[in-house]
C-alpha cells in the first residue's frame, strides 16, 4: 500500500473520536496531582496539613500554565489541584478536548517536577460550562471545598498530634458539625480557625493586572508611559458572595 493511502486509512482511527468544545462554551481545566497523598506524606516530608514549600510548587506550576501560550483569564490552586479558566474565545488546538488535557497535564507535571526536584504527575479534565453563572459557581465550589478541607485537615492533624491513629481521627470527625470542629481545633490543637492564613482556607488566585512602565518612543525619543501586563498572585482571596463578584468581574474584564 502506498504511504499516502496508509496515512489516510490510519488517520481515521486516530481522530474518529476527537471531541471539540462548542464555540462560546466556557472551558475550565482542573489539573490534579496523581497520588499526592503518598508524595506529600511518604516520599517527601511536607508539613501537614499545609506546607508553604508545597504551595509554592503548586503556585509555580499554575504560573507556568498561565504563561504557556493559552488564553487563561484566571488560575486557582488549592491543595494538589489547579483550575484554569480560559477566555471564552480560546481557539487553540481547534478546541480539541484531548489536546488540552494532554498538553496541560504534561506542562503541569514538567514544571512541578522541576520545582520539586522530583517526579510529580498530574491528570487533567476539561469542564464545559454553558454561561458566566456556572463559571462563578464552579469557582465558588472549589473555594468552599478548600475552606471545608482546611478545617477538616487541621482537626485531623490536631487529633493525630495528640496521639490518635488514622482510623480514630477519621472516625471522630465523621459527621461532626462545623462549630464542633472549630471547638475541637481550639481545645485539642490550640488553633483558632479564624487566625489561620487565608491561602490555607481559601486557596490562591492568579490573574492578570496592568501597570504603567516608563518607556521611550523609538520614533521620537520622547519618554512615554507604556501599559504592561503582570501576573498577580493573590494569597488573600475573598470568600462567598464577594468571591462570586470577584470572578464575575474577571469575566467582565475579559469580555
Ligand atoms: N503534607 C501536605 N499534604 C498536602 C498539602 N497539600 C495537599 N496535600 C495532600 O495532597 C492530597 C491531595 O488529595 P487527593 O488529590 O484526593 O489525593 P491523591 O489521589 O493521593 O492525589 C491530600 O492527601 C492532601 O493532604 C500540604 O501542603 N502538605
Ligand atoms: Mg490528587
Amino acid at each position: 500500500m502506498k504511504f499516502d493511502d496508509l496515512d489516510k486509512k490510519m488517520r481515521v482511527y486516530e481522530t474518529a473520536h476527537d471531541h471539540c468544545v462548542m464555540p462560546e462554551v466556557f472551558m475550565v481545566a482542573r489539573i490534579d496531582g496523581r497520588g499526592f497523598t503518598r508524595l506529600t506524606k511518604d516520599v517527601h516530608d511536607f508539613e501537614a496539613p499545609f506546607d508553604v514549600r508545597f504551595r509554592d510548587c503548586m503556585v509555580g506550576a499554575t504560573e507556568h500554565l498561565m504563561a504557556c501560550g493559552l488564553r487563561v483569564i484566571y488560575g486557582y490552586t488549592q491543595s494538589d489541584e489547579i483550575s484554569l479558566l480560559f477566555h471564552r474565545d480560546e481557539s487553540s488546538f481547534g478546541r480539541k478536548v484531548r489536546k488540552f488535557n494532554s498538553v496541560l497535564a504534561g506542562e503541569a507535571s514538567a514544571k512541578f517536577s522541576l520545582l520539586l526536584g522530583d517526579l510529580g504527575a498530574f491528570d487533567c479534565r476539561i469542564i464545559q460550562l454553558p454561561n458566566e453563572d456556572r463559571v462563578v459557581d464552579y469557582f465558588r465550589w472549589r473555594n468552599e471545598d478548600a475552606h471545608r478541607n482546611a478545617l477538616n485537615a487541621h482537626c485531623y492533624w490536631a487529633l493525630r498530634r495528640q496521639g490518635s491513629g488514622v482510623r480514630n481521627a477519621t472516625e471522630a470527625l465523621s459527621g461532626m458539625s462545623v462549630p464542633d470542629k472549630n471547638e475541637l481545633l481550639f481545645t485539642k490543637g490550640n488553633i483558632n480557625f479564624n487566625d489561620l492564613p487565608n491561602w490555607q482556607k481559601r486557596g490562591t488566585g492568579l490573574y492578570w493586572g496592568t501597570y504603567l512602565k516608563e518607556a521611550t518612543n523609538p520614533n521620537t525619543g520622547d519618554s512615554v508611559e507604556a501599559s504592561r501586563r503582570r501576573l498577580k498572585i493573590d494569597y488573600d482571596l475573598p470568600m462567598k458572595e464577594e468571591y462570586s463578584s470577584f470572578i464575575a468581574s474577571l469575566l467582565m474584564q475579559a469580555s
